[in-house]
């Protein structure tokens, strides 16, 4: 590989630790996981599968909080290190022109991505099923609801971080009502965020006797991060075990220009359930990658993830390693 350029803003004060000694593998767990207990809201039931950006001189972000009603609501949070979060007691209420659009029935898997100073959040959002919602804020205090991306069923709305050939560009994956039993990932453009389409396929699952860990549904991750080889994208996998739903994440390297062309896609995981608050929780063996960090200079990497669909953790690693080890691993 010639030296790696890296896209981003520099981020020296993004939450770091070094590679444990004897750390074998290309990505590792911050030390003080889990970052966010499922109780940091007096009425929580639990903080998952969460998303954060730079933000001001610290960071922000747009959390996942199922209450103890057990409703899937989104709450925003502000944090200096990127690990001790402030989260808002009140719920996030959007602001809509349109009622019909603008009325809430739930909200998960929330996505934040930078495009110039607008801040665009994605989320799944219930409307006559899921799909997905798209709003813009400047400020992490007033939200702007669009139109909703696509028609149910959808989840895992993903932009990438810079138009496309001209166009926004969002990553997804057609679902239905319930725990999908399929998922590929999907690629989409807009002109305006309003109307989505030169729909593309990206991946599908793996084939079990390659890669079981992905080898039921893929869905995207965190923003992909754009460097000189290939966006850089994060991607959740599904196993179906004979104990229920396991979810990993891996890691592909998308073609610049034309993002639907995978490149490279990881045959290992990078991170799968392991440590106990990934094996036990309201969902057992959950990873659910939604955000990352990362500092362009030093090439490190801190990917968020939701853990047992009960608490966020955080893993750690070198944006050159992994593209190299995703090469070097890749199922295409
Ligand atoms: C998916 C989504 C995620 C969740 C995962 C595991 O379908 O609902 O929010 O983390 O299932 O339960």
């Amino acid at each position: 590989m010639e030296k790696l350029i890296i896209q981003g803003q520099p981020l020296p004060n993004m939450p770091w630790e070094e590679r444990p000694e004897g750390e074998r593998n290309v990505m590792w767990r911050c030390s003080k996981n889990p970052i966010i207990p499922r109780d940091l809201l007096p009425m929580s039931n639990s903080i998952f599968n969460s998303a954060v950006v730079p933000f001001g001189n610290g960071f922000a972000g747009v959390f996942r909080c199922d209450d103890t009603n057990r409703r899937m609501v989104l709450h925003v949070g502000f944090s200096d290190n990127g690990t001790d979060w402030h989260i808002n007691e009140e719920p996030l209420h959007f602001q809509c022109d349109d009622e019909e659009i603008g009325k809430w029935v739930y909200g998960y898997d929330p996505r934040v991505c930078r495009i110039g100073d607008k801040y665009y959040v994605t989320w799944c959002n219930g409307y006559y099923g899921p799909t997905i919602g798209v709003a813009w804020t400047k400020d992490f205090k007033t939200f702007h609801q669009l139109e909703n991306a696509f028609l149910p069923y959808n989840r895992n709305g993903v932009m990438f971080p810079k138009k496309i050939n001209g166009n926004f560009a969002m990553l997804s994956r057609p679902s239905d009502t319930g725990h999908t039993p399929f998922g590929d990932i999907f690629y989409s453009e807009s002109p305006d965020l309003v109307y989505w389409g030169r729909h593309r396929h990206v991946m599908s699952p793996a084939a079990f006797e390659v890669s079981a860990w992905q080898c039921m549904k893929i869905g995207a991750g965190p923003i992909p991060i754009e460097t000189s080889e290939g966006w850089l994208l994060f991607y959740h996998g599904v196993l179906h075990s004979c104990n229920g739903y396991v979810y990993s994440f891996g890691s592909a390297l998308l073609d610049l220009e034309q993002p639907w062309k995978p490149i490279y896609r990881s045959g290992p995981y990078l991170i799968s359930p392991q440590k106990p608050y990934e094996l036990t929780g309201d969902v057992p063996n959950v990873c659910f990658p939604c955000a990352e960090l990362h500092d362009p200079a030093t090439g490190r990497v801190a990917v968020y993830y939701g853990c047992a669909d009960t608490v966020t953790g955080l893993a750690f690693g070198y944006i050159p390693e992994i593209i190299e080890w995703t090469r070097k691993y890749s199922i295409i």
